[in-house]
């Protein structure tokens, strides 16, 4: 479904009083607002390809109406996300869910809508039919070579497929791990993991990273090869200067702190980057914000402040993507919401008063750090996030615009109230 511009300015018009003084008020208190404008129009947020239907759970799934059933409809409703919010140009693609038909035609569908693509994405945690042998008991830790060497094939396709699109970087998580104690020698099964992922490594373009993205817990109850930050970080350094952790907000134990994983990752030119979603038990792929939105401050200032020690920029230097699923609502409206919420996090981070919290911690100034972390976090950012938008053509009123619109009556009409896409 393609948004006419015009239709985006005429509604756009209807808010334009109340924006620019909301705008104004804010904008005075911020002597380097332009700056922060011009980075946010910069900042674009990878909408995966397996988020925009209904997700479920092991319990079941509830299906929504008019969602995609290719990756062309996929492709246009991330066109769809883009025009209204312009933050959301590029997407992340799953392989086998997403196999592109013909590479060129996709990619100038992609092209149409203003959208690149970021990594691609194996699976390697389900069995596809015809698929010769089960990851039942692992893929790349497997006990029996032959399905090792098949976890590795099909990686490497997932590569081919990700050139032909142009995309840079193949995202791999493993649910490789076991269910009980005793199950899996945990040396045979990281070294196994490791040999895997030596081979894939050694497929990559010269211009490509590999990002191994790690798990607490999920489908695996015992153990899991691929854990935490620590055994990521060990197969990434030992395999050179091409593989990343990726962290995924979602997979840690509860109240670790990802705002320093991350810090120590950038450290060491090891971040590649990050899933975003929000939880509040475990892996609960909820919205970006939903749950704890301080959080999230947290983790951006601490990549603000990494990004700039080492000089990186931050709409490139990381690979940015959002990875949720949608149980309960409108997969679009909430991925409005979730980059809404990254827009804001990253915003706010980059209004911190830097000199003074460097100057606060160098003098032990623990309350004021406080003080200054939090008068950024609690600056209504909103209008400058919104009037980097409506610099870039986009709307001020994003979600408002969807339903106003009645963008979801719209879809179903073409695509009818059963639908079920492929994803999670
Ligand atoms: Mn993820």
């Amino acid at each position: 479904m393609l948004l006419n511009s015009n239709l985006i300015e005429e509604s756009n018009k209807a808010f334009l009083g109340a924006h620019s003084n909301a705008y104004s008020f804010v904008a005075d208190t911020i002597p380097e607002v332009e700056e922060v404008i011009k980075k946010l129009v910069a900042f674009q947020v990878a909408i995966p390809s397996w988020a925009l239907g209904t997700g479920g759970t092991r319990f079941g799934r509830f299906s929504g109406s008019g969602e995609p059933g290719n990756l062309e409809q996929k492709i246009e409703d991330i066109g769809l996300i883009h025009a209204l919010n312009k933050s959301s140009g590029a997407i992340s693609l799953h392989i086998p869910w997403d196999i592109p038909s013909d590479a060129q035609a996709i990619k100038e569908l992609a092209a149409q809508h203003g959208l690149l693509f970021d990594a691609v994405n194996s699976n390697t945690f389900q069995d596809q039919p015809g698929q010769p042998l089960s990851y039942k008991f692992g893929s790349l830790q497997h006990v029996d070579k032959a399905v090792r060497q098949q976890a590795v094939e099909h990686n490497i396709e997932v590569i081919n497929q990700g050139v032909a699109l142009g995309s840079k970087s193949l995202s791999i998580w493993l649910s490789d791990g076991s269910c009980f104690p005793g199950q899996l020698n945990f040396r045979k099964a990281w070294q196994n993991t490791y040999e895997g992922l030596q081979q894939i490594y050694a497929a990559l373009p010269e211009d490509w990273k590999v990002f191994v993205e790690y798990k607490a817990y999920e489908p695996n109850f015992y153990s899991t090869t691929v854990g935490d930050w620590g055994q990521s970080l060990l197969f990434t350094s030992k395999l050179g200067p091409k593989a990343y952790t990726l962290v995924d907000l979602g997979h840690h134990l509860p109240n670790a702190n990802i705002e320093q994983i991350v810090s120590l990752l950038m450290m060491e030119n090891k971040l590649a980057g990050f899933h975003f979603n929000d939880s509040k038990y475990g892996d609960d792929d909820l919205t970006v914000g939903s749950i704890n939105p301080y959080q999230l401050f947290l983790i951006f200032n601490e990549l603000v402040e990494g990004m700039d020690a080492k000089g990186m920029d931050h709409a490139t230097g990381l690979a940015w993507m959002i990875d949720a699923s949608h149980n309960v609502k409108d997969p679009l409206e909430d991925l409005l919401q979730s980059v809404e919420a990254i827009m804001i996090a990253y915003a706010q981070a980059l209004i911190i008063d830097k000199k003074a919290l460097v100057a606060a911690q160098d003098i032990n100034d623990v309350v004021a750090v406080q003080e200054i972390l939090q008068q950024a976090y609690r600056t209504d950012v909103r209008p400058i996030v919104a009037e980097a938008r409506l610099r870039d053509g986009g709307a001020l009123h994003p979600l408002q615009l969807f339903r106003s619109i009645a963008a979801r009556q719209q879809l179903i009409k073409v695509r009818g109230q059963k639908t079920v896409a492929t994803g999670l």
